[in-house]
């Protein structure tokens, strides 16, 4: 199949389109920020030295504390008048994430995304409702920015309001919705709620910004009768959404290594980890230039798909974005992921996809109350609780309480959902 955004590259030129990209980088971001030149020169790097793709390995790390020092524009590299745009990461604690562009980043940024519509099958006839915010978030900017590069319609909604949602889906005929994970299952929900199913005309949904199970992605496909779904993964630090797509092939996630170089490292050592294992992605950027991404940790973890895809498209592929190394959390001396106990009530029928950990501490001692809704149209029999405590012994090595709310029960996100509820620190 021959594609409109996607280079023809054989591995050997891919690598040579990578080592330049990296040499370029390199320079660029020691002549053009303090902030970098200080950091590689610490490490004992000439840019010049960089002559094979194996340097990579010697360079040092940059990390959320290098951009949280040089707020409000780290990491510049670029005269500020170049600089034509700003986006920035809701962060939750601490300044946000800044991140600047160049007019050519706003190129690269629209030509991921265009790849990833091409990816999934989207024609210039399909029309597209956005509902991801818009602002400094990069989410809205970017899939509308990609959609009308690609030659979609775009629809740019933006997130939340409901009743505009469902007007814009029947009475312009969506096709395809983009969002966060969160607010493709509340559409789903609204659709099923007001009986709209027979009105709409929506085929497909990329969602991504967060991860999901594979039951929610069942729920959302099922509940608005989709042809395919597609996950999307990004991050501020890259430009923004559309980093890379799972295929039609559903074998993992394509990204664009002519764009960036990932490595998948051993978060304890900072070795590369056994291939197709689990680890933290490390990423480079190869023609960023506001803000060039020289191994930067972005503490998401991923592994290798290693062989070729079904799907025939010649770009490497990662797995789905599992958590992030920040998001575990420590009970009773276990460390754990949220995913972890996602995947465990993944197994039971009778729960629906979502789901909240609450932690809190009394008389010094720390306890786990996991609540989690009940499918609609399902019987609860009284032992489901205690069997799922069970299975989270076995699995994960904690108590935990178990508490089965009634369907839809949960607060939902228009963004990306909170599951988890620590309020260790505030003693009862
Ligand atoms: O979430 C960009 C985005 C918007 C991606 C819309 C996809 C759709 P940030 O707010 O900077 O950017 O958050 C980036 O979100 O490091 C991951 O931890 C997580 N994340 C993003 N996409 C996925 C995904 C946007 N598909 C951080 N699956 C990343 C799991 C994801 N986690």
């Amino acid at each position: 199949m021959k594609y409109r955004f996607f280079p023809t590259l054989s591995e050997e030129e891919l690598r040579e389109v990578q080592l330049q990209g990296l040499k370029w980088t390199v320079n660029h971001a020691y002549s053009g920020s303090k902030q970098y030149k200080q950091k590689l020169k610490a490490a004992g790097i000439e840019p010049q030295a960089i002559s094979s793709l194996e340097d990579l390995q010697h360079l040092p790390f940059t990390t959320v504390e290098d951009l949280r020092e040089g707020y409000p524009l780290p990491l510049l590299s670029v005269p500020e008048e170049e600089v034509v745009r700003i986006h920035a990461s809701s962060g939750t604690t601490g300044k946000r994430k800044v991140l600047a562009y160049t007019q050519k980043d706003i190129d690269i940024f629209k030509l991921m995304l265009a790849r990833c519509f091409e990816l999934a099958g989207l024609t210039p006839l399909d029309r597209v409702q956005i509902a991801v915010g818009y602002g400094l978030w990069t989410a809205g900017a970017g899939f509308q920015l990609g959609c009308e590069y690609f030659g979609a319609m775009a629809i740019p909604i933006g997130p939340g309001n409901l009743d505009m949602q469902l007007q814009l889906l029947t009475d312009f005929q969506s096709t395809c919705l983009c969002s966060t994970a969160s607010m493709a299952l509340l559409m789903a929900e609204q659709v099923k709620k007001n009986n709209l199913l027979d009105k709409i005309n929506l085929k497909k949904a990329i969602f991504g910004a967060e991860p999901h199970t594979p039951k929610m992605r069942k729920y959302i496909e099922e509940t608005l009768n989709l042809e395919d779904t597609f996950d999307i993964p990004g991050m501020t630090e890259m430009y923004g959404p559309g980093t890379g797509l799972e295929c039609k092939a559903h074998e993992g996630i394509h990204y664009w290594a002519d764009l960036f170089i990932i490595e998948i490292l051993d978060p304890s050592n900072l070795k590369p980890v056994a291939p197709g294992e689990v680890g933290e992605m490390v990423v480079t950027s190869l023609c960023k230039e506001a803000v060039p991404l020289i191994r930067y940790r972005t503490r998401d973890l991923t592994r290798f798909i290693p062989g070729k895809c079904s799907c025939g498209l010649n770009f490497p592929r990662h797995d789905r974005i599992l958590g992030r190394s920040d998001d575990m959390f420590i009970f009773r001396g276990v460390n754990i992921y949220p995913g972890q106990i996602a995947n465990v009530l993944e197994e039971f029928p009778e729960l629906s996809s979502e789901y909240q950990i609450r932690l809190y501490r009394q008389q010094g001692l720390d306890f786990m109350e996991i609540s989690v809704e009940q499918k609609e149209n399902t019987s609860i029999s009284e032992n489901l609780p205690p069997r799922i405590e069970q299975k989270i012994k076995e699995k994960i090595l904690v108590s935990a309480k178990v508490k089965i709310v009634p369907p839809l029960a949960l607060p939902r996100s228009f963004g990306k959902s909170k599951r988890l509820l620590d309020e260790r620190n505030g003693e009862s």
